[in-house]
């Protein structure tokens, strides 16, 4: 058995009983090894970080997880189905997003999650980069293979945005709001970014990967120069360390129930409801900006397509699909 595995075999066996003495004896006997190798693997697992007691005639106790990606951890906390049930982890990669690009040409699986401590080439949209820190936010990307259309590609990103919303909330009671297409916003700035892509022909997707950038336990002073002014942590907005083990599993949680249930319907129904009401965008004099136009409108929409419905001094309605959009007289990132 390789390291890793064993390593990863015992801190399952004390993840799941977490609060309860297993005995050495116990422990060698279920995996198969001498009880000085599982010593020797409990002595690797402080060294990580993993505060474990060890009594003679009790065993081995599990007081403290350390906020560390290890996939047991994630794992342990997940209630789904496919979402996060295959799991890569990497201390330091050039980006998530770009890793789950390689897996769809050699192990293409529907949920593997991609997650990495650090990003050297942490990508945005149109070649701009994204700031990925070493163990201080969420770097991942999730691979989505079941039979979706190329006009459903921007719907997964909105679902994405939801799920996020929804897990940060139900994590840290923190209210944040979503700025089409890709963005979450806290406190006016930027706290997380989503980067869809896909590889499709005309009528339907082979894979979408869905990258997630959360700024999680980050300092306001961490933040380098280019972004300082625009971006956010949960920890900047209240001072508290968010565990993001938990978060991540509660993102994959409510991600694959709110996309079986797209799945089901076949279209966003009240799930586009939900994503207004979590708008920051809609109702606002906005200026929005892609590639094909520059407009100044109110936002007056959604509609099934996901595409932002905005209307101009004119009297025009303008449905555009991608681009960015910021909010008319407010400061900050928004
Ligand atoms: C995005 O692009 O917001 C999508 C970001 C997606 C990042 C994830 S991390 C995991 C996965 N793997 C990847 O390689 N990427 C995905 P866009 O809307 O283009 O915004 C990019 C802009 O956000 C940059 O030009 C900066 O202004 C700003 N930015 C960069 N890093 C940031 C950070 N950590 N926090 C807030 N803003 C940031």
């Amino acid at each position: 058995m390789k390291k890793d595995d064993l390593k990863n075999k015992i801190l399952k066996i004390l993840v799941a009983q977490k609060d309860y003495y297993r005995s050495g004896e116990e422990i060698s006997l279920a995996l198969g090894v001498t009880r000085t190798t599982v010593w020797k693997y409990v002595k690797l697992l402080r060294s990580e970080g993993f505060e474990i007691e060890s009594i003679s005639n009790k065993g081995y106790r599990l007081n403290f997880i350390p906020d560390k990606l290890e996939p047991v951890l994630i794992e342990h906390e997940l209630q789904t189905s496919c979402i996060g049930r295959k799991t890569q982890y990497f201390a330091s990669i050039t980006s998530t997003n770009a890793i789950a690009r390689e897996l769809m040409v050699q192990d293409p699986a529907h949920g593997t999650l991609i997650i990495a401590e650090e990003q050297t080439q942490g990508k945005g949209r149109l070649g701009r980069s994204w700031i990925s820190p070493f163990g201080t936010g969420i770097w991942m990307s999730i691979i989505l293979t079941s039979d979706l259309k190329p006009s459903d590609a921007p719907k997964m990103t909105m679902i994405m945005a939801i799920a996020i919303v929804k897990a940060i909330e139900a994590e840290t009671q923190i209210k944040v709001k979503i700025k089409w297409p890709n963005d979450i916003i806290l406190d006016k700035r930027k706290l997380c970014g989503i980067l869809t892509e896909m590889q499709a022909d005309m009528d339907r997707i082979y894979w979408i990967i869905i990258g997630i950038g959360i700024n999680v336990n980050q300092r306001a002073d961490q933040f380098p120069d280019e972004i300082s002014k625009i971006a956010t942590s949960l920890y900047a907005h209240c001072g508290v360390k968010t565990s993001r083990i938990r978060l991540i599993s509660r993102i994959c949680n409510i991600f694959e129930a709110l996309y079986e249930d797209f799945l089901f319907h076949q279209h966003l129904g009240s799930l586009l409801e939900e994503y207004k009401s979590l708008s920051i965008t809609l109702g606002n004099q906005v200026e929005a900006t892609s590639l094909a136009q520059n407009l100044v409108g109110r936002a007056e929409n959604f509609d099934e397509d996901g595409a932002l419905l905005i209307r101009t001094a004119d009297g025009i309605l303008h449905r555009i699909i991608s681009g960015d959009v910021s909010v008319r007289g407010v400061n900050g990132y928004v």
